[in-house]
């Protein structure tokens, strides 16, 4: 950054300090990941610079000729790529790419359903602190007790008992895949709008490695930046499911994001997500997307045979939510003590966390940022072998910290 280091370089340093910690130390963080660096060029460009309030073809400022087939080149990547008939590419991130729904389908105080946040779903999916919850008349649903999974039956029941004019599916913790086929048959029973909030599973839908739920859902909401590996950002699209219900959709959803919610897009922003849009679709992002999933489930065995119980007992997808209470340490105790040994993870409620959501009994970790690195199973056996060291003697994080060292110096971010 020769420019910034001379101009700022207190802003300059700090940003040098992150890329050494991104380097040095394994991004096990399940939301996050280490985009190209052509994603981050598209992102640092003059595109930035430019207002673009509406739509291609359709702007309130002049100037937009190139602008408009960035976001046209934008929307037809992502409708070939997820199969959809209508994408705004607008959203600035997840959160108001959700809030644009609600605004889209619902009107204040009518009833929406989500899976409870800390049962593995969203701040956005009805929690009460969140405007889902503040505005509408939020019902929750849970994960079973036992298995950890979505009780179908319960849910249908519930849908039938409620009668919610929209259903959110989605998480950010729940580490087993979700029955769209099943799902849309609870949400027509009722007439409901069907979003599935896909931010964290994106990358794996478009590889392959997740069923996708485009056949079976009105609406599918994302972030660009989890396994997707794009810059921040936000998507939503409308099914071909979606159109039959209502041919007005694509209109509500687009009048909801802007003018409803948001004024200028950010078109360098989209420019970066054009441009993951492309890497996605390559052949080699299949292999990822297997790989990321390969990755977690091999950890998962691995943290199991060290006596870690994990919320379901496995993995289907990219992460895994570890109940650490039978380790007699806390999540936060847990988060800390790893990042001092160069493996950045996040505590996490675990479903019925009797410690409650401000001290949870669990952690997450993730593999998505790990596998961009290139490693495999043979390194989750290492990584769980670490885990499971530090965990059982904290004395060992600064020697665990020069292994995580050298084993990321064989694996560098993507050039
Ligand atoms: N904050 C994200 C996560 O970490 O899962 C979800 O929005």
């Amino acid at each position: 950054m020769p420019k910034l280091s001379k101009q700022d370089t207190q802003i300059a340093k700090l940003i040098d300090l992150e890329a050494k910690r991104q380097k040095e130390s394994l991004q096990m963080i399940a939301s996050e990941n280490h985009c190209s660096p052509a994603v981050r060029e598209a992102l640092g460009s003059v595109l930035t610079d430019k207002y673009a309030e509406g739509y291609p073809g359709k702007r309130y400022y002049g100037g937009n000729q190139y602008i408009d087939m960035v976001e046209n080149i934008c929307i037809d990547r992502a409708k070939k790529l997820f199969g959809v008939e209508h994408v705004n590419v607008q959203p600035h991130s997840g959160s108001p790419a959700n809030a644009a729904v609600y605004v889209a389908t619902c009107l204040p105080g009518e009833t929406i359903m989500g899976l409870a946040l800390p049962m593995g779903g969203h701040l956005t999916h009805g929690t009460k602190i969140s405007f889902g919850g503040k505005f509408f008349n939020a019902v929750q649903y849970a994960v079973d007790e036992k298995t950890h999974l979505i009780n179908y039956d319960t849910l249908a029941k519930m849908v039938l008992e409620h009668k919610p004019k929209l259903i959110w599916v989605g998480a950010t913790a729940y580490p087993r895949f979700f029955d769209w086929k099943k799902l849309g048959e609870i949400a027509d029973s009722v007439g409901a709008y069907l979003a599935a909030d896909i931010a964290h599973i994106a990358g794996l839908v478009a590889g392959g490695a997740h069923p996708s739920p485009v056949p079976y859902v009105h609406i599918v909401t994302t972030t660009t930046h989890k396994t997707l590996r794009g810059p921040r950002g936000g998507m939503i699209m409308v099914t071909a499911k979606g159109l039959k219900k209502d041919a007005e959709l694509p209109k509500k959803i687009d009048k909801a994001v802007f003018p409803g919610l948001q004024g200028g897009p950010h078109e360098n922003a989209i420019a970066a997500i054009a441009v993951c849009l492309k890497e996605a679709s390559a052949p080699a992002f299949k292999t990822y997307a297997k790989q990321i999933v390969k990755n977690a489930k091999t950890l998962a065995e691995e943290l199991k045979k060290y006596g870690f119980i994990l919320m379901s007992g496995g993995t289907d997808n990219h992460l895994m939510v570890i109940d650490l209470r039978n380790k007699n340490i806390t999540g936060a105790e847990a988060q800390d003590l790893l990042e001092s040994a160069g493996i950045s993870a996040n505590r996490n409620s675990i479903p019925y966390d009797p410690a409650g959501p401000f001290k949870p009994s669990g952690i997450r970790l993730g593999t998505p940022a790990i596998t961009t690195r290139g490693m495999k199973e043979k390194e989750m056996k290492l990584i769980a072998g670490w885990i499971d060291e530090v965990i059982s003697n904290p004395s060992k994080a600064k020697k665990i910290a020069q292994e995580v060292k050298k084993l990321c110096k064989k694996f560098p971010l993507p050039k």
